[in-house]
């Protein structure tokens, strides 16, 4: 029953949208070959775990001085406490496809820069944003696969960029689709050279979605690269699980030794040795806290549950439970799986809500809602659901929604955060980056 439901309601996204956005999660790409779900049938229900309050923001709990995750260089963000009530939030438009957004997919900048912002676009283009608007010609253009969950799907700046001017990019490869991290080089302040440097790693891919997205230098200077589980649905290969197999896992390389990188200390043993984690489905966005270095991980569900994970700073070697478990749920089997060893998410919410795909975003570490920081938060692609929380290792507490404010309508792809800590919104159909403001 919910089979025809959800294949019904990813038909009508698949037209709804252009048909290469519809499915960063599972919106259209992973129903037909789904045969696990459960035929529940209820509705309601199915908001996250965590109950709700309305306070201030917990504090994000010994956050010290700037400086840390995914940014090597002096920073402006904003690692005080928050402070006073929450406002009511507003969206304010820094760009749309006026200015030449097709599928914007990520908003983001180079460690230290607070003049400028680069707008990842799954059409394959980086797009400059400076002094409020988006300049004409694009930072770098790419040959990329752009369909489906394939396109250009990450962007990661050099921790010392400001001095070495590299960076990364990670896409789909056009006509294979298989996944490539490639290293590029600015040319000039706001433009790359187009010769690619040196291409880092490449991952076959089985099947065309769940390419997994996000690349981000983490506290400690190395590369974390997000890829999901190779995709149809249910994992069939179980690669997840696969320690010899790259897909469905965190890895964590260092772009600073000899090229294209070496394996640092501290990954995970007796499989391929650029694992830091493994067990998940599809990790689109996932980020460091930029004051403290935790990672939040939001990994698309398949049939019922979205989920984010918290990795404290520097603690890798987790399973995420993938395809064992979806959520805090059994998966494979459906009942009685083997928990032993899983870390579970912190934060999840089912299908029967209505969301559908998760979007990962920030923990908000700006200056303009001082009540916002420490603040992580996240999305549903399908319904524009917004909330905010703060994480820990063990809970997502204090969750607000924001949808009304943030997100009705807004088809999320992703979230985006500048060198002053603010967080964007960015979204599709149409195309818009926008920031939260208070109101
Ligand atoms: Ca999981």
């Amino acid at each position: 029953m919910i089979d025809t439901r959800k294949a019904s309601l990813g038909l009508a996204l698949c037209f709804a949208v252009p048909a290469s956005l519809a499915a960063l999660g599972s919106g259209c790409g992973d129903d037909s070959s789904t045969s696990s779900s459960s035929s529940s049938s209820s509705s309601g229900g199915g908001g996250p775990t965590s109950t709700s309050s309305s306070s201030t923001g917990g504090g994000a709990g010994g956050a010290g001085t700037g400086g840390g995750g995914g940014s090597g260089g002096s920073t402006s963000f904003d690692c005080s406490p928050p402070t006073g009530t929450l406002p009511t939030l507003a969206l304010t438009e820094v760009a749309s496809g006026a200015d030449g957004l097709v599928a914007p997919a990520l908003l983001t900048h180079a460690p230290g820069d607070t003049s400028k912002n680069f707008i990842l676009d799954l059409s394959g283009k980086i797009l400059v944003h400076q002094g409020g608007s988006v300049l004409a010609t694009p930072f770098l253009e790419l040959d990329v696969a752009f369909n489906g969950e394939q396109g250009l799907l990450g962007l990661a700046f050099h921790p010392d960029y400001a001095t070495n001017g590299r960076f990364f990019v990670h896409f789909s490869q056009p006509g294979s689709g298989d996944t490539e991290i490639a290293e590029y080089a600015r040319a000039t302040d706001v433009t790359a050279n187009p010769t690619k440097v040196r291409t880092i790693l490449t991952v076959d891919q089985p099947y065309p979605n769940h390419n997994g997205g996000s690349i981000e230098f983490g506290p400690d200077g190395m590369l974390y690269i997000f890829l999901g589980d190779g995709g149809s649905g249910g994992d069939p290969e179980n690669r997840a699980q696969n320690m010899n197999s790259l897909l469905g896992k965190v890895l964590r390389i260092d772009v600073d030794g000899t090229p294209p990188y070496t394996i640092p200390a501290g990954n995970m043993a007796g499989g391929a040795p650029e694992i830091w984690d493994f067990g998940v489905r599809n990790p689109w966005r996932s980020t460091f806290d930029a004051c403290t270095g935790d990672l939040y991980i939001a990994d698309v569900g398949q049939s019922q549950w979205e989920e984010v994970n918290f990795e404290p700073a520097g603690q890798g070697g987790k399973n995420y439970g993938w395809r064992t478990m979806e959520g805090t749920h059994c998966f494979n089997p459906s009942s009685g799986c083997n928990q032993a060893g899983l870390t579970l998410p912190i934060f999840e919410y089912q299908h029967t809500g209505g969301g559908r795909s998760i979007t990962g975003g920030y923990v908000y570490r700006g200056s303009g809602v001082p009540a916002l920081r420490g603040r992580y938060f996240v999305a549903d692609y399908i319904t524009g659901q917004v909330w905010s929380f703060v994480g820990s290792a063990t809970a997502a507490t204090d969750v607000v929604e924001h949808t009304t404010q943030l997100g009705n309508g807004l088809r999320i792809t992703s979230f985006g955060q500048d060198a002053s800590g603010e967080v964007y919104i960015v979204s599709v159909s149409p195309a818009r980056v926008q920031r939260i403001t208070a109101q």
